[in-house]
Order: structure tokens, then sequence, then C-alpha cells
């Protein structure tokens, strides 16, 4: 499914936005004549109110994509300054592609194209290690003061490798995606959908031990099933053309991890609903900002979700936020921080902070609006400050040794078990649930018959900006 509004979403309210531009492998292939390089950092700022008008004229999608796509590969020419990098690797439009010609240094480098399925590494990709920038958004009025601020400006640059490191991983997770979103089709195997994008992202990310990989088991919740189910071992169920699924995968360079989900429908009835969620997603984005209430953030994304209606098969339903379902703030190898980002209002008032990352991520139902845990369980993960208990089952002590080595503190399902060669683990498992050490994670699911929907980004509170690392040109 792709992109309605986003480009009109992310640039009103008056927050300076710019998008985000992504390789895209496919088109890729055919872009290799385009030799523009890299707009100069300032082409992109003069630009920017040019852009936003252009933006909001919202190109056709193809069109879009074509644009979007003679960027491909080009963050090898950014800047390391992420400050006056602004946006290097903006291109929201057709008429900043015409204009950025004129600014385009003259520096000709070939080309790097992804293959289809993608193969080619975000190292090889981007020689020079340096990787593009997620969507810019100044701070709201209160800390806008923090954009121009000499002290913020160079606390900033001090934290460049690890926006680096983070930035790599979004580059892979839009690849990934991108890559699903033109293949995955009904007919396809969960596991077969799965195995995609695992190990694109693999492959991507050059998946190595704790120091890159992925960041948690792909989601690939169906219809009423709002999140934590990926396939188990022999799970036959197929992809329906009717199906509403939510694809959430995470990726990983050293801990930093991307959260970053969509929601993939065929059958256009369900349009309303996914807009709904996108809608409420980029609002809660809108609204995250140091010294913001996370209360505020809920009741924001609450009043925008409840504002869409969808009709399927002859019912009319107003749109609900599944109100025990959360975004988060996100640790190093920690997918849960410790802050919660509500997606209804009456939520806890503590703030968000300086250097913080967090999922913003919304899901939209037809039904209660509340999940519960139901089916087989897949995803696990090892308790953050696990106590030291001894073990008594003998499997469980050699799995928690494999769990430790292999995933460490981030999750994992039963599939990651099997590839890493453990065999008749689950008496282990339930063992190491039992005594605390490993917390399981059952899918999550509204009422029968329901329908839901989930899109997710993931930002950083920068010194002087909010990034949003895994904005695309799909959403
Ligand atoms: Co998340």
């Amino acid at each position: 499914m792709t992109l309605e509004n986003t480009t009109a979403d992310i640039t009103d309210k008056g927050v300076n936005t710019d998008k985000v531009v992504n390789t895209d492998a496919e088109t890729q292939v055919q872009d290799t004549d385009n030799t523009s390089d890299q707009p100069a950092a300032s082409a992109s700022k003069k630009n920017k109110k040019k852009k936003k008008t252009s933006a909001a004229a919202a190109p056709a999608e193809g069109e879009t994509k074509e644009e979007n796509n003679n960027e491909a590969a080009d963050g090898d020419d950014d800047d390391e300054d992420d400050e006056d990098e602004e946006g290097a690797n903006n291109n929201a439009s057709g008429t900043t592609a015409t204009k950025k010609k004129k600014k385009k240094n003259n520096k000709k480098k070939k080309k790097v194209t992804q293959t289809e399925p993608p193969t080619i590494p975000m190292t090889k990709m981007f020689p020079s290690k340096i990787y593009p920038e997620g969507e810019q958004c100044e701070y709201n009025e209160e800390n806008l003061w923090r954009t121009t601020n000499e002290e913020k400006r160079a606390l900033e640059r001090q934290m460049f490798d690890q926006y680096n490191d983070v930035r790599r991983a979004a580059e892979v997770h839009r690849q990934v995606r991108q890559y699903a979103q033109r293949n995955v089709k009904p007919g396809m195997s969960m596991i077969e959908i799965c195995d995609m994008i695992e190990n694109g992202t693999r492959n991507l990310v050059e998946a190595n031990g704790m120091e890159s990989g992925i960041g948690f088991p792909t989601g690939c919740s169906l219809n009423h099933c709002a999140a934590h189910y990926t396939p188990n071992a022999g799970d036959k169920t197929v992809l329906q053309y009717k199906d509403v699924c939510k694809i959430d995968f995470g990726v990983h360079v050293g801990g930093r991890i991307i959260d970053s989900a969509f929601t993939l429908t065929f059958d256009p009835v369900y349009d309303n609903l996914l807009a709904a969620v996108k809608d409420a997603t980029n609002t809660g984005i809108k609204e995250a900002g140091i010294d913001v209430r996370l209360c505020d953030i809920g009741a924001a994304i609450q009043e925008v979700m409840e504002s869409y209606e969808v009709e399927i098969e002859g019912k009319t339903y107003q749109v609900k936020p599944i109100r025990n379902l959360n975004g988060h703030s996100i640790d190093p190898y920690k997918i849960h921080g410790g802050k919660s980002v509500p997606i209804v209002k009456g939520g806890d008032q503590t703030k968000m902070e300086e250097g913080e990352y967090f999922a913003i991520e919304t899901f939209g139902s037809t039904g209660r609006g509340y999940v519960h845990e139901d089916m087989e369980c897949s995803h696990y993960m090892r308790v953050y400050d696990a106590p030291r208990v001894p073990l008594r089952v003998p499997k469980a002590k050699t799995l928690l040794n494999t769990i430790n080595k292999e995933f460490g503190t981030l999750p994992f399902c039963r599939r990651y078990l099997d590839r890493v060669g453990e065999q008749k683990y689950m008496l282990g498992l339930r063992n190491l649930v039992e005594v605390g050490i490993v917390d399981e994670y059952p899918p999550l699911v509204d009422i029968k018959g329901s329908f839901t929907a989930q899109y997710e980004h993931t930002l950083v509170l920068k010194p002087t900006r909010k990034e949003v690392l895994s904005r695309g040109d799909d959403y």
C-alpha cells in the first residue's frame, strides 16, 4: 500500500519538514544514466519554501517514485556535517529535481545499483559510509531556538556516528520494505513473506552477531490480530486478497534499532482505515518533541484517528485507536526503553527528553479498540535485568546460552531459534519463561471479524531538530 497524503501531512502546520529520499532498488537500475549528484545542502535550504509548495501539490505516485529514485545511492556523496547537510537527500517533487540540477556539485560517482531481490549491503551502496538522513523537522515554537543554537549544534555534531549507524539501519528498512511492498502478493505464505523481508534485512545490514542485524521478529499480523504475530515453523497461513496485514520489522546497527511498520492491503475497501492510521501516526510524529508530554501526543492521535470512518461490506465504522497499544522509547538493544507513547487521551504526563529515540506507532480498529492475547506464541525476549536463578531443566541452560549469544536482549521468535540450530527447545523455553528470565509476547487481537491497521516510524530528538529516521517516500 502506498502513499496518499503523507506529503501533505508532513508539510502542514508550519512545521519545517523536508522529505527524505529513498533508494529504490528497482528503478535505480534505470537511473544509472542520471549523473545529477546530491543537491548541495544550501540548495535544499534555499528551496525549502518552494519544496513545501510543490510537495503539497503531490505529484502522481509513479512520478514521485521516479524522481526520488534519481537520488538512489547518492548518499555516498553526502557530507557528514548533518547540520549543514539539512535535507541533503531531499527531493519531494519534480520541481526540486529541476532546481537541484543547478546546485549539484560536479562530483560524478558511479552509482551502485541495488539488486532485486535486494542483496547489496549499505556499506557497498554508500562507499563513503555516510548514510542518508531521515526527515528533518524543526521543533515547535518554544524549542525553535534550538535549530540555530551553537551549543546544541556542537552537541549534535558529536553524535554523528550514532546517527549515522541508525541511518544505515533506516536505509536498510526502506529498501527492504519497498521491495516487499512491490512483491508481496496474495497467495504467498506468511513464512515466504517473512523470509523475503528477513533475508533482505540480513543481506543489506550485513547481519553479524550483536553488531548488526534484525531488530526483532517480522510481524505480519492479519486482520483482527494487531500485533506480535509471526509464523512459527509449519504455519501454513497464506495471505489472502481481503487480508489486512501489518508488516512490522526491525533493523539494528550497533543496537540502535529502527522500528517501523506499515499496513499491506490489496482490497481498496480498507483505504480509509489505512488513511486514518497513517494520519494518526503522522500526527504523533508532528507532536513529538523535547518537553512534550506523552499524554498530549495520545490525545492528538486519538482526535485525528477518530475523525475517519470506513465502510466495509455496507457497515460504517468510526476508526478507533487501540487504547492498550502504545508507541515507546527505544534504548540500545532495548526495544521498549521504558516510556510509552499512548494513542488515546488520559495518558501519563511524563515528558519526552533531548536525545531520546521513540517509535511512534498507532493502531486503528473497526472492533472494540482493545486487544487481548490469543493464539500460539511466537515472540519472546530475555528480560532486560533478568534475575540470576538456578536452572534445573538442562535444556533451559543451553537455550539461555544460545539466546544470550544470538539475540541478547533483542526480541526473537521460534523461527530464529530453528535457524541457529536449536531443536526441541519448547520445554526449555517454557522453563525460562516460568522462572522469569524470558518474557513471552503472544499475538494481540481485537474481536473476531474486526480489522486493524498500523503505521509506525522511529524518530530521534536531536539537540537542534527532530529526525524521523525511517521516513520514506512510501510512508
Ligand atoms: Co514499535
